[in-house]
């Protein structure tokens, strides 16, 4: 892809022709409001007020998704799957159909968009602050890969093909580093490419035991953090993940070892300042607690035994994308301003050094996984 297509893709569209966008879906109006919501990195996403209801509308990233109508095909297979568990009290957003009834605009310039209702009466956290919050975290997760379980890996599209394929990305980071003409010039650069130099043989872990058919294929989130989850607004349960763009077969692992770098470093993905990196391992307890409680049923004992390696693997995978997307001149990470993939590696790397450090906590909170206090 060139620089200058996915750099289109980026302007923010203007108020008119959001509100056009809008009106080919079938909603109430009139439109009241559209604003910009959320801070995710990849899509443009908006809130809408129409008819006294709220939606979210999104204009997917065509440089990212290859076919981006294959995610609502996803989400309407999640849809129906929560609809025959409601015992699991999951809740999906619903994919609000165009007046042609598309389950998204293809718009003159090729971009799609989709619309969505807002999940109400619930909010996103900027940390966890309670062990409460953290189990229900964990209750959620769970409760989401049991939902899934029982579907073939194969009932879902891959949304976005090499999407966690950490040996595919290091390939990817060890071409650009070669190609960028003096990349390590940059002491902040220096220090994040030995650390992924020196930690190579990790990124192949969990793939090589996926294809040694250790660990099998299900259907995973794929981006579980933080943000993704929503709570009840008055009784603080977990209800819903949102973000189901790269709902597709992958590793549980990687929802795990995703959701725990992101809900476990408590100063965040952006922390600045004097804020040390930290895993703090009184969130990561009884977020796993709550996990095993709900897929102690199914999930394979290979599983368990890996989820200390895929702890330590998912910050590394981030970090290693942050750092490459960097040396490329930022074009897949939405940043506000130049060094920020940069120091985001940075974190990401520092996340991975301390969860190196408590490596043997980290297994014991693991192995306690079948006995009775977990
Ligand atoms: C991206 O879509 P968004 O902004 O929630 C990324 C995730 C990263 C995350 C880090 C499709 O998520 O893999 O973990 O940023 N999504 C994609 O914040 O690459
Ligand atoms: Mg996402």
């Amino acid at each position: 892809m060139r620089r200058g297509e996915i750099d289109g893709a980026r302007q923010a569209p203007k108020r008119a022709v959001l509100g056009t966008i809008v009106e080919a879906f079938e909603i109430a109006s009139p439109v009241e409001a559209i604003e910009p919501y959320g801070r995710g990195l990849i899509n443009d996403t908006f809130r809408v007020v129409a008819g006294g209801t709220r939606y979210v509308l999104q204009r997917i990233n065509g440089a990212v998704f290859p076919d981006p109508l294959r995610i609502m095909s996803n989400i309407q297979v999640l849809d129906r799957q929560a609809r025959l568990h409601p015992d699991l009290g999951f809740r999906v957003p619903v994919l609000i159909a165009t007046r042609t009834g598309e389950a998204g605009l293809r718009a003159p310039d090729g971009n799609v968009w989709r619309l969505m209702t807002l999940i109400e009466d619930a909010v996103g956290l900027p940390r966890l602050e309670t062990p409460e919050q953290a189990r229900e975290v964990g209750r959620l997760l769970g409760r989401f890969h049991t939902l899934l379980q029982s579907l073939p890996a194969d009932a879902l599209s891959v949304t976005l093909p090499g999407f966690h394929d950490t040996p595919a990305y290091l390939a990817r980071f060890l071409s650009v580093l070669a190609r960028v003409e003096g990349a390590r010039n940059d002491p902040d650069v220096e220090i994040g490419v030995r650390f992924a130099l020196d930690r190579q043989a990790l990124a192949k872990r969990l793939a090589d035991a996926r294809d040694r058919g250790e660990i099998p294929v299900r259907v995973i989130h794929g981006d579980p953090k933080l943000d993704n989850i929503l709570f009840d607004r008055d009784s603080g349960r977990a209800l819903a993940l949102i973000d189901l763009d790269t709902l597709q077969p992958g590793l549980i692992l990687h929802d795990i070892g995703d959701c725990l770098r992101s809900c476990c470093n408590r100063s965040g993905e952006s922390a600045g300042g004097l804020n040390r990196v930290s895993f703090d391992l009184a969130v990561a307890e009884p977020i796993l607690h709550a996990y095993a409680e709900q897929t102690r049923a199914w999930l394979s004992a290979e599983e368990i035994a890996l989820i200390p390696e895929a702890i330590r693997l998912m910050p590394f995978e981030l970090g290693l994308r942050f750092l490459t997307d960097h040396l490329e001149g930022d074009r897949y990470f939405k940043v506000a301003e130049p060094g920020e993939n940069l120091r985001k590696a940075g974190i990401q790397f520092d996340l991975v050094t301390d969860i190196e450090g408590k490596a043997a906590d980290i297994r014991a909170l693991v192995s306690r996984w079948n006995a009775s206090e977990v």
